[in-house]
């Protein structure tokens, strides 16, 4: 049986390759969700991806993982600098999970240098555009073993 990996995106990731293509890049959503599912099979993960806005349906999806769910790569966009509630969602089911940002939160404003969720993560990403979610994948690919 293949590992199974969610890749999550949170609120307004919807809105990419349409507006600030300077910070995010021009890519869209669904440019980056094709490129994880050909990751994917490359790697042998069974890769399964979600966008919501809403920061309820991002635990929901997180517990809903519990015992289902090998590795979880997530982008939790503004959700990552207030949400104590997806940080206790990713340590509640123990997934090993990659937190990934498209851009580098650390050279921008200061509210966004802190993210809930990394002290959860096995790794973060940041800065290094939609490639972060590929190299994510592989980390976990790795990390998973067969
Ligand atoms: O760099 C990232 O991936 C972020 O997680 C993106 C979030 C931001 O709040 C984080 O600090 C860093 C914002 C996502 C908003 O995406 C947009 C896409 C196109 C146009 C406007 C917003």
């Amino acid at each position: 049986m293949p590992k199974h990996v969610l890749v999550l995106n949170g609120p307004n990731l919807n809105m990419l390759g349409i507006r600030e293509p300077k910070t995010y890049g021009s890519q869209t959503l669904g440019d980056i969700e094709a490129m994880c599912k050909a990751e994917g099979k490359r790697l042998k993960l069974s890769v399964e991806c979600r966008q919501t806005n809403r920061e309820g349906e991002l635990v929901e999806w997180i517990q809903g993982a519990y015992g289902k769910v090998d590795g979880i790569v997530i982008n939790p966009a503004g959700y990552s600098h207030t949400s104590v509630a997806i940080r206790d969602a990713i340590s509640a089911v123990a997934i090993p999970t990659i937190e990934v940002h498209l851009s580098n939160i650390h050279a921008r404003e200061e509210f966004r240098h802190f993210s809930y969720v990394s002290a959860v993560a096995v790794g973060v990403i940041c800065g290094l555009g939609a490639a972060g979610y590929r190299l994510a994948l592989e980390a976990l690919a790795e990390r998973l073993g067969d």
